[in-house]
């Protein structure tokens, strides 16, 4: 129904919920550099290195025996649509770090996919209660697109720091920009400040 759409939009932005500049989509868009990776779960791992006591490497079945975590949050991308009332179902990122001791002086981790993506965030972001190690959403498995068997959610940051394909967690003393912040995206990427562009 047109308008429909419009009205949601209203209301998800009177429940201060659509962040500035952003247009609800009812869709769920692909979005991506290079092409869609294959997916071996005999080879596949996650790996938790950098400045920690000891990495570790979490192999598929490792990973998918890790305890479960639902959660419900809104995406937003800086091509300016969100989505809202994801259901995702994963690994929290909390559990997940917690297989590693960090070293002294952690402050940032950069987030590393297949084909040479990646994301930094600061490390006490990535271990909000909101962010998630993904691999269901609204109750069916990531389609290969949008990231299967494994993307990273960052809810509360423009969703390029949502890494697809995610196979690594690489833990820093600093900030070291990713594939995208390098590029000229903002550093942090909060979309409630609109900080799309590095100048922003
Ligand atoms: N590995 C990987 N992850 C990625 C990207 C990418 O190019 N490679 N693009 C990012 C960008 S810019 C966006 S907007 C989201 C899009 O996720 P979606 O395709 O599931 O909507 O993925 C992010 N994660
Ligand atoms: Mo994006």
């Amino acid at each position: 129904m047109p308008g429909n759409r419009k009205d949601l939009e209203r209301e998800m932005a009177g429940q201060g919920r659509l962040p500035p500049g952003q247009v609800l989509t009812e869709k769920w868009p692909v979005l991506h550099e290079g092409t869609v990776p294959a997916f071996d779960p005999a080879t596949w791992d996650l790996r938790l290195f950098g400045r920690v006591e000891a990495p570790v490497r979490l192999t598929y079945p490792e990973f998918m025996a890790l305890p479960k975590g639902r959660l419900t949050s809104d995406i937003h991308c800086v091509t300016r649509w969100s989505k809202f009332d994801c259901e995702w179902e994963g690994v929290s990122a909390a559990e997940v770090v917690r297989r590693v001791s960090l070293g002294q002086g952690v402050t940032h981790v950069l987030v590393h996919g297949e084909q040479g993506y990646s994301a930094n965030l600061p490390v006490g972001d990535l271990l909000d209660e909101t962010v998630l190690f993904a691999y269901r959403m609204n109750g069916e498995d990531l389609t290969p697109e949008h990231g299967w068997p494994l993307r990273l959610l960052v809810p509360k940051l423009y969703l390029w720091k949502s890494v697809k394909w995610v196979r690594g967690v690489e833990f820093l003393d600093r900030d070291r920009p990713g594939f995208w912040e390098r590029y000229g995206y903002h550093i942090y990427g909060d979309p409630w400040r609109e900080q799309r562009y590095s100048d922003d």
